[in-house]
């Protein structure tokens, strides 16, 4: 099994909502466990301001999927959820889930680019990431608890704890 840390992400049509739901269905998903899910965070958008803010969580699972399957079974949870892709980067959404670490693998595929290229500056990825795993080291050996140190909260707040899955 593969431990895999998801960042899932939304800022339309109950958020809140949309996170809980996405977590399960991640949950229903074969060859695949959730082991972890971080406290639900409030986070101000990134890009374009005249949008809602996002709630945000980090997931860790263990899975048996290559990273391919992976995020074909993430994206059909997106579309499931009402996701509309459009050409605008960083609009809202109701649901973006992204593949931010496979296990200590560095994947450069037209497709996929993991550990995800914003994790490092995002506070909305690394504190839910540090919430569920604060030993973690990234594969280019850092700490999150090092890395975490150049990343300001931001106005990042914890809304509530966990949903079920
Ligand atoms: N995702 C975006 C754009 N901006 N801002 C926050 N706070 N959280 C997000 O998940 C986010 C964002 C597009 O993926
Ligand atoms: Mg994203
Ligand atoms: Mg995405």
């Amino acid at each position: 099994m593969i431990d895999v840390y998801l960042g899932l992400g939304s800022n339309l049509a109950e958020p809140s909502l949309q996170i809980s739901r996405a977590l399960e269905a991640l949950a229903h998903l074969g060859q695949t466990t959730v082991l972890r899910c971080s406290s639900l965070y409030a986070s101000r958008p990134m890009g374009p301001s005249d949008q809602p803010d996002y709630v945000n969580a980090v997931v860790h699972l263990q899975t048996l999927l290559t990273p391919v399957s992976l995020l074909a079974a993430t994206q059909k949870i997106e579309l499931q959820q009402g996701r509309v892709r459009k050409n605008e980067q960083w609009g809202p959404r109701t649901l973006d889930i992204d593949i931010l670490l496979y296990g200590n693998e560095i994947i450069n595929l037209p497709q996929l680019v993991v550990p995800h290229y914003g994790m490092k500056v995002r506070e909305f990825v690394l504190y839910p990431l540090l919430e569920i795993s604060p030993n973690l080291r990234l594969p280019d050996g850092e700490n999150v608890t090092d890395v975490i140190k150049n990343c300001p909260l931001n106005g990042l707040c914890v809304l509530s704890c966990a949903p079920p899955f």
